[in-house]
C-alpha cells in the first residue's frame, strides 16, 4: 500500500484538463495499481463507481466494496461488504471484533446504513455481535423502524439468526487494564493517546446510485451506554441519492451536535463541492469553540457526480479512495 500526502497529490493532479473535472483525484489514483480488480463498468459520463472511506483500514474495505461495484453490484451491497472487513479485523481497535471496550470492559457497538432509496437502518449499544452493520441492514429491510438499541437490538439479531460471540480480544482486554491502572481524577473518559478507528464508507455504483455505512465500537472506555454519532442517521453518516453522501469519524459528541454528515450533504445541495462542504461543516464546529479544540473530527464526502472530499480538524487523518480500478490511501488536509 502506498501513501501519498495531500500536497503531493495536488501536485500530481495539477494540470489535468477539463475532462478530469468529474474524476475524483484522478492523477493520484492513476498511479496506484489496484491489484487484481477489473476496470469499473462505466455507464456513461459521471456514472462510474467510486468508494471513499475513513482511516487506513478503509483501504481493504474499499477493495471489498470495489469487488462488488466492479462487477455491476449495488452501492448498498458494496458499503456493507466494505465495512464488514473492519468489523471482522481484530487489529482495528475501534470497530467490531477487537474493538476497545467501555469502562465496564464491555464491547458495545454502533452502526448505521443508508441506501439510495431513502431507507436507513441502525443499531446501537449492541454487544456480542461481530457485524452490527448487517443487523442495521436487517432493521432497514425487514421493519419500518430505523433505529433499535441495546437488549432489543440484540434480541432482534438473535431472532434473525446472527451468531452471538465474545468480541473482547486479549489485546483489547489488556488495553482496558492499562487504562484502569492509569485512571485519575483528571480522567474524562477521553484517552487522548488512542487512535480513532471508526469506519465510515460511502460509495456510488455504476448506475449512479449512492449508499453509506458507518460502524464503530465508539470511544474507548466510554461510559457504559454511551452512544456517539456513528449510528445516528445524519450525524455519523447520511445519504441523499439526489445530492451526495457523507460519513464522519472522531469525537461523536461534536458530530452529533452539528448533525455533521447531514450538514455536509446539505452544503453539497447548496452547490458546494464535497471538499468545500467538509470544510464548511468543520468550520461550523470550530466556531462553537472559543479555544482551539484538541479533539479530532473528520468527514469524507461523495457527490452524486462522483467527486470526493475529505478533511479533518487535526492532522493524521487518512482516508482511502477507490476509483477506476485503483485504490489509494491519502493523508488528508486538516484545518488546525
Ligand atoms: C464515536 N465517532 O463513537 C465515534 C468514534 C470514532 O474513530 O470515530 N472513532 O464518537
Amino acid at each position: 500500500m502506498r501513501r501519498i500526502s495531500r500536497r503531493n497529490f495536488l501536485k500530481i493532479t495539477a494540470g489535468l484538463g477539463a475532462a478530469g473535472s468529474l474524476l475524483p483525484f484522478r492523477g493520484a489514483l492513476a498511479r496506484s495499481p489496484f491489484a487484481g480488480l477489473a476496470a469499473p463498468r462505466a455507464a456513461g459520463p459521471g456514472r462510474t463507481p467510486v468508494v471513499i472511506s475513513t482511516w487506513k483500514h478503509g483501504y481493504p474495505g474499499n477493495e471489498a466494496a470495489w469487488k462488488i461495484l466492479s462487477s455491476g453490484g449495488a452501492a448498498l451491497d458494496a458499503v456493507e461488504a466494505g465495512v464488514r472487513v473492519s468489523e471482522g479485523d481484530p487489529s482495528v481497535n475501534g470497530v467490531g471484533y477487537g474493538g476497545l471496550p467501555d469502562e465496564e470492559c464491555k464491547v458495545t457497538l454502533d452502526a448505521s446504513i443508508m441506501g439510495p432509496d431513502y431507507r436507513a437502518g441502525a443499531v446501537a449499544f449492541i454487544e456480542n455481535y461481530r457485524h452490527p452493520i448487517s443487523i442495521a441492514r436487517k432493521v432497514m429491510e425487514t421493519t419500518d423502524h430505523v433505529f433499535i438499541v441495546g437488549a432489543g437490538a440484540e434480541e432482534f439479531a438473535r431472532r434473525h439468526g446472527f451468531a452471538r460471540e465474545e468480541l473482547l480480544t486479549e489485546a483489547a482486554r489488556e488495553a482496558w487494564i492499562k487504562w484502569k491502572q492509569r485512571l485519575s481524577d483528571a480522567d474524562d473518559w477521553f484517552p487522548a493517546d488512542l487512535d480513532h478507528d471508526t469506519i465510515g464508507l460511502v460509495a456510488r455504483d455504476a448506475a449512479g446510485d449512492l449508499a453509506g455505512a458507518c460502524t464503530t465500537s465508539g470511544l474507548a472506555f466510554k461510559i457504559h451506554g454511551r452512544v456517539g454519532d456513528s449510528p445516528v442517521i445524519g450525524a455519523g453518516m447520511y445519504v441523499d441519492n439526489d445530492v451526495g453522501a457523507a460519513a464522519a469519524t472522531g469525537k461523536g459528541e461534536e458530530v452529533l451536535k452539528t448533525c455533521g454528515s447531514f450538514l455536509v450533504v446539505e452544503f453539497m445541495r447548496q452547490g458546494l463541492s464535497p471538499q468545500a462542504a467538509c470544510k464548511k461543516t468543520l468550520e461550523r464546529i470550530l466556531k462553537k469553540h472559543a479555544a482551539k479544540p484538541a479533539f479530532q473530527v473528520a468527514f469524507v464526502a461523495l457527490s452524486k457526480e462522483g467527486e470526493v472530499g475529505a478533511l479533518s480538524l487535526q492532522k493524521d487523518f487518512q482516508y482511502a479512495v477507490a476509483y477506476n480500478g485503483k485504490n489509494e490511501l491519502i493523508d488528508a488536509d486538516h484545518l488546525l
